[in-house]
């Protein structure tokens, strides 16, 4: 497919395919889990539109489609594209979606990029072949060029960035430059989405004010913590000015009514000038927003924390990992206990909340790690914890020190943190779902942490609206399943993982 006829349209639809697993029985936890729009195909959207194409975004989960569905909206709508954003997690939905749709519209092109195409980008172009194109790392520039190439017929072996498909063939180009001037990409599409802001609620208790957005004011980290896939943006780091983050929150407030914003970016403190610049611009401007972002923490300082608080900043997220120095070593990560415990320890003090990424399972994890673990979470002044189930994604370093051994690429579906898809030596994955439990109930049945979500719920009504919803939820679910004769057991049928 080195040539491809003028399409008939200039139509592109971007899809964030269906991720989300929920067990049959177990849909009320949607009422309080994460429903953020990919910022991605919100900034390839843009850049597309900039060429003169005509874009539209499907967010499945958050709209509530399964496979089917997005497949049925695609071939009514016949666009000349489609492009699909692809995490390890959702590869198999994707080409669910594709394969349907080509059989009804063979003509329509379809074009991954994202996470798991930025690492496996061979292996599933090899085993899916109802993808056409795969664009690798950063879109923006690369995607606008393809759609040129592939609407004018020319080779697209001159496009750099890609594989295609030539004679039955899979030809990959030369990589594509990372994109250096952030400034100079056009806003987030946040206009293409249906319902923004009010359907994409962040998890429940995770900002104090709706409506909320997200924004990514940097990409790339220098660092290689061997759990972690940075093979998207890479090793080199690279900001948006801070005036250019402003106006996008102050675009976000005044156009769409945004209060809150989380910052996704890996390494939002990496500057202290950037982020002192921009805590200015805030204050200066009187900019009435809360928001959020995630940190290293060998990067907070009292002063700069100090300052984030009187531009606004709610809560931190720090990537703790685990109670134990050891691990952290094993983990490649260059943080160690003591610095995790002063960095939340000034950030509480600043006002500040502090959420701590755990991850439970590491290659090392040992009945003493997880003690350490569930001791250090009761120790820290932490409001909030999340704890993932280790998963050795595509990309990440120990990924390639597990393949082979026993997890196998057949796993891809399973790979969204909820799942033990491989267990330590020593302890079996029933053993970690038992200390995953033990963990965050130790961590949540304390009285100081118990009292701020208390009070968070009381004085944020949307948190207890979506807590009512999952309560009443819950409590149909229970009541169905004694008239279906399962007894209390929630799950309808297995789910199909
Ligand atoms: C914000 C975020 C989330 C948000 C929003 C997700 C979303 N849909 O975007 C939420 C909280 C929902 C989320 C959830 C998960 N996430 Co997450 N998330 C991130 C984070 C921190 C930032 C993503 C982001 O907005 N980047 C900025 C935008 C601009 O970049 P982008 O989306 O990658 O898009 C660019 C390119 O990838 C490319 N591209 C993307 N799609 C497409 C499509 C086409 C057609 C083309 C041409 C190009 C292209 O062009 C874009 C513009 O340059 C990343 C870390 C990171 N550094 O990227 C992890 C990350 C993407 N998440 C990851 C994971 C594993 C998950 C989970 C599966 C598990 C977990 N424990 O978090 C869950 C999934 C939950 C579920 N529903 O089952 C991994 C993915 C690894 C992998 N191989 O799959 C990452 C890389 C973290 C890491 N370092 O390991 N996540
Ligand atoms: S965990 Fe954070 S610091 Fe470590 S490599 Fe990933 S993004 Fe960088």
């Amino acid at each position: 497919m080195a040539k491809i006829a003028t399409t008939p349209n200039n139509k592109i639809i971007f899809v964030n395919p269906p991720y989300e697993r929920i067990a049959a029985g177990y849909d009320f936890v949607r009422h309080i889990t994460n429903r953020a729009p990919s910022l991605g195909l919100l900034y390839l959207a843009a850049s597309v539109r900039e060429h003169g194409y005509q874009a539209a975004i499907i967010e499945s989960d958050i709209e509530n489609l399964d496979p089917d569905q997005v497949a049925q909206r695609l071939i009514e709508e016949k666009p000349a594209f489609i492009g699909i954003t692809l995490f390890t997690v959702g590869v198999w939905q994707a080409a669910q979606i594709a394969r349907k749709v080509k059989k009804q519209l063979p003509n329509t092109i379809i074009i991954v990029g994202g996470p798991h195409i930025s690492s496996m980008s061979m292996e599933t172009m090899q085993r899916f072949t109802e993808f056409d194109i795969a664009v690798i790392h950063e879109g923006e520039h690369v995607l606008p060029e393809l759609l040129a190439h592939l609407q004018s017929g020319k080779v697209l072996e001159a496009v750099n960035g890609i594989i295609y498909r030539h004679d039955g063939e899979l030809k990959r180009t030369p990589p594509a430059p990372s994109i250096t001037d952030l400034d100079g990409l056009p806003m987030p599409a946040w206009d293409l989405l249906p319902n923004f802001p009010d359907t994409y609620l962040p998890a429940i208790y995770d900002y104090p004010q709706g409506p909320v957005a997200t924004l990514v004011a940097s990409r790339g980290c220098p660092f290689l913590c061997k759990f972690c896939d940075t093979s998207t943006f890479g090793a080199k780091v690279r900001a948006n000015s801070p005036q250019v983050v402003f106006n996008m929150m102050k675009h976000l407030h005044v156009n769409h009514g945004i209060r809150h914003i989380q910052f996704v970016d890996d390494l939002f403190l990496a500057s202290k000038i950037r982020t002192l610049a921009l805590c200015d611009l805030i204050i200066e401007n009187k900019l009435k927003m809360t928001w959020s972002c995630t940190a290293r923490v060998d990067t907070v300082k009292p002063d700069v924390v100090k300052r984030m608080k009187q531009a606004g900043c709610w809560e931190i997220s720090f990537g703790l990992e685990t109670g134990s120095n050891e691990l952290l070593q094993k983990m490649d990560k260059a943080a160690r206990v003591e610095m995790s415990e002063q960095a939340v320890k000034w950030t509480a003090e600043a006002g500040i909340r502090c959420k701590g990424l755990f991850m439970l399972g590491y290659p090392g994890e040992t009945t003493e790690t997880i003690q350490q673990t569930k001791a250090f979470t009761r120790r820290i002044p932490m409001t909030t914890m999340n704890l993932t189930k280790f998963t050795p994604y595509p990309g990440s370093p120990v990924y390639r020190e597990i393949y082979g051994t026993n997890i196998r690429d057949d796993h891809w579906e399973k790979m969204n943190g909820m799942n033990f898809l491989w267990s330590p030596e020593g302890i079996s994955t029933q053993e970690l779902d038992k200390e995953y439990q033990n963990i965050l109930k130790s961590f949540y049945k304390q009285h100081r942490v118990m009292h701020k979500y208390v009070v968070m719920s009381l004085t944020n009504p949307t948190h207890l609206i979506r807590l009512s919803r999952f309560v009443a939820g819950f409590v149909k679910a229970k009541i169905r399943s004694y008239f279906d004769g399962r007894k209390g057991v929630l799950i309808e049928e297995e789910n199909h993982l």
